[in-house]
């Protein structure tokens, strides 16, 4: 296959295309069936740098074991990790140590190149205004609506596209998506004040999905979901003029405040990042989980398993990465296929295993039981076992340099998303449309693909973790005997002292999974009910905590409910958009007993946060009036504005704000302490 010049892929267009390029196999794979999708290959087929890794590998093994205790406390990704650093295959944790020591300006957001007088960073005491005239405070709070605006346009974005797929079920656009809770839709169109009676779950489907992509405009200047907080909530956005008007909007707006000479006052600046992250989280969030709910499922509590070990030395292993069910679903369709089954089998595999990675895992476990691989630092990982026919991505938290990784195995890369083409990945243009053709196509490559496998470079290790997932709110008040008061009561009786939410990443600036798991456990310890999404979720997972069992690690009184009800300490709520389920469970809470969300004992934490997503999350708890810590420090400490806004100055306008805790076990006495005041304000 012949390399591709830059001023040849501008001439031609964003891909080479197969009829260009006249390719007809990859790598000896043959490509695809008559009528299925063709991919294209984007730009051209990565290969990792010889003399990189020759260098690379050059570790003393002392050094090599010292990197590996340091980097995880995940015991399967260990000998990987091992593996990697011997031959000289980089990982995240190579690039994060070739960044080191990082910008000490972008380390506290006080460097600025939004615009060409510049660009800037403020160093006291001369240089304390921008080309422009900006100070600190307001470079500060700008990169942070910036970030903000980037993560619930990213969330919010992918709602959409799930509302999109409604609306073409609705409309008959497409057939390879039904309607698996139609009751779900009937109680969403009522919220909506649309008419059921007599209407089919397709005509539903239409009107509600024309609805909710209404809502991504400013026609109708609010957002339906904002009516599942509680009344006093809801005054208290309206007071503070943070209601959000339309999912497009809030965030074009914040990326209007932030173009040099509009905004200048950093508390009105950080306001709206306040209104924006609402329009996600009640927003495109909401929707995304909700009309995921409708389209494929609403969880129900089941088992399944997970970590690296997952994968299957006798099959075809397929990862989908990436957060976006429309294309998973399709997948998990696909691998189930007659045709490609025996495909599969005339290859010489006993079958296909499909396993999950990252969000979409999440989606395929909630609902389906798929077993996942892990979270965010596994993505390369997952490759390195040398195991993996194809890793099937969308977007979102995809490294873009997996093509890399990949081209020291066999391993396929395959991008799913307009939005997000990767070059040295096969791309396929998915649309719901005709979903079902696409994914069949994409599973027959990676079954192709099997017979390229060098069976001695297959390292799978250890063996899965069992778990419990699928706590949607439907399952949990199904579960407590149809609604919330068990639990109500249960936390007025100080048999669960509270509840937190745990979300967000990894990031290799704390050791993977040790936030999380080390939080989870010093919580549950202390009867504080855990509720996990995200990558959050996935790091309890793989450390047991998603077992009933694990309520041997609880506190006496939790562990005596957990065995009661034969559920877990810590609790799999989904993906990073179902944290718009914590939300919900927040107001239904509030509503039962009639106070705003902020005077509830519940907490939110982010242990080992890196995206852009998780300061939106983290915005909208806090907006919503849940106090949350971060294990990871933002971009914020240049202007001492800022950190005393939003960890001390947002209590007087949303009753809640940021704490910033980098040890776990601090961070749980943190919440601990927070919990009991509220249960003391509520006179329990
Ligand atoms: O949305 S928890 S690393 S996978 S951003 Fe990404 Fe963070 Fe994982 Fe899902 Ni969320």
């Amino acid at each position: 296959m012949r390399k591709v010049p830059p001023e040849e892929y501008l001439t031609k267009g964003l891909y080479t295309t197969l009829g260009d390029y006249q390719i007809s196999s990859v790598d000896g794979v043959n490509l695809m069936a008559e009528e299925e999708s063709k991919p294209v290959l984007v730009r051209e087929r990565l290969d990792v740098c010889e003399l990189d890794r020759a260098r690379m590998s050059l570790l003393n093994p002392a050094l090599i074991a010292q990197k590996m205790a340091e980097r995880t406390i995940d015991e399967n990704a260990k000998p990987l990790i091992e593996m990697a650093m011997k031959e000289g295959i980089e990982t995240v944790w190579d690039r994060f140590e070739m960044q080191q020591p990082p910008c000490k300006y972008c380390e506290a957001g006080i460097s600025c190149s939004r615009c060409t007088m510049g660009p800037c960073r403020i160093i006291p005491p001369h240089r304390i205004r921008g080309v422009c005239g900006a100070d600190a405070d307001l470079i500060v709070s700008r990169n942070l609506l910036d970030t903000i605006a980037t993560g619930s346009a990213a969330h919010s974005d992918h709602g959409r596209d799930i509302v999109e797929t409604l609306y073409l079920v609705g409309t008959g656009k497409t057939t390879d998506y039904g309607i698996a809770d139609p009751d779900k839709l009937r109680l969403i169109a009522k919220e909506y004040g649309i008419e059921t009676a007599g209407k089919s779950a397709h005509e539903l489907a239409a009107t509600v999905g024309s609805a909710m992509l209404e809502e991504y405009g400013m026609v109708k200047n609010t957002l339906q979901f904002l009516n599942r907080a509680p009344k006093a909530t809801r005054e208290m956005w309206d007071k503070l003029g943070i209601s959000p008007r339309g999912i497009d909007r809030e965030v074009v707006d914040c990326m209007h405040r932030i173009q040099m000479g509009v905004g200048a006052d950093y508390v009105n600046i950080l306001l709206q990042g306040l209104r924006c992250s609402l329009s996600d989280g009640w927003g495109g969030s909401m929707m995304g989980t909700d009309v995921s709910d409708v389209l494929f499922g609403t969880p129900t509590i089941k088992s399944s398993r997970i970590n690296l070990g997952v994968l299957r030395e006798d099959h075809v292993n397929i990862a989908v990465h990436g957060h976006n069910p429309v294309l998973s679903e399709m997948v998990v369709k696909a691998v189930a296929d007659p045709e490609l089954v025996a495909l599969a089998r005339k290859n010489g595999a006993k079958g296909i295993n499909l396993v999950g990675l990252c969000c979409t895992g999440s989606e395929l476990l909630m609902r389906k039981g798929v077993p996942m691989t892990g979270n965010h630092l596994n993505q390369e990982l997952v490759i390195t076992t040398g195991a993996l026919e194809a890793m099937i991505v969308d977007y979102q938290c995809i490294f873009p340099s997996l093509p890399r990784t990949a081209s020291c195995f066999h391993t396929l890369i395959i991008s799913t998303s307009a939005k997000a083409t990767i070059p040295g990945s096969y791309f396929f243009d998915f649309t719901p449309d005709k979903g079902f053709l696409t994914a069949k196509a994409i599973v027959r490559m990676a079954v192709e693909n099997f017979k390229n496998r060098n069976p001695k470079r297959v390292l799978i290790p250890g063996t899965p973790v069992p778990l419990m997932t699928g706590f949607s709110n439907e399952a949990i008040k199904n579960a407590l005997g149809g609604s919330f008061k068990p639990l109500i009561d249960l936390i007025a009786a100080g048999k669960i002292r509270g509840a937190v939410g745990i979300v967000g990443c990894n990031n290799p600036h704390v050791k993977h999974d040790y936030g999380h798991v080390t939080l989870s456990k010093a919580l549950i310890k202390k009867n504080i009910l855990c509720v996990e999404t995200g990558c959050a979720a996935i790091a309890s997972a793989k450390a047991g905590l998603l077992m009933p069992d694990a309520a041997a690690l609880a506190g006496d009184d939790l562990r005596a409910v957990c065995e009661a009800l034969k559920i877990p300490p810590v609790l799999h709520m989904g993906s990073c958009v179902d944290n718009s389920r914590i939300l919900v469970l927040a107001a239904e809470l509030g509503n039962a007993l009639n106070v705003p969300i902020h005077k509830l004992p519940i907490a939110g934490a982010a242990p080992e946060w890196y995206s852009q997503k998780a300061v939106s999350i983290g915005a909208y708890f806090v907006a919503s009036g849940v106090y949350t810590v971060l294990g990871v420090m933002p971009h914020i400490s240049g202007s001492s504005a800022v950190v005393s806004l939003l960890t001390e100055g947002l209590k007087g306008a949303v009753n809640a704000n940021f704490a910033v805790e980098p040890d776990p076990v601090k961070a749980a006495d943190l919440i601990a302490a927070h919990i009991e005041k509220k249960r003391t304000g509520l006179g329990i």
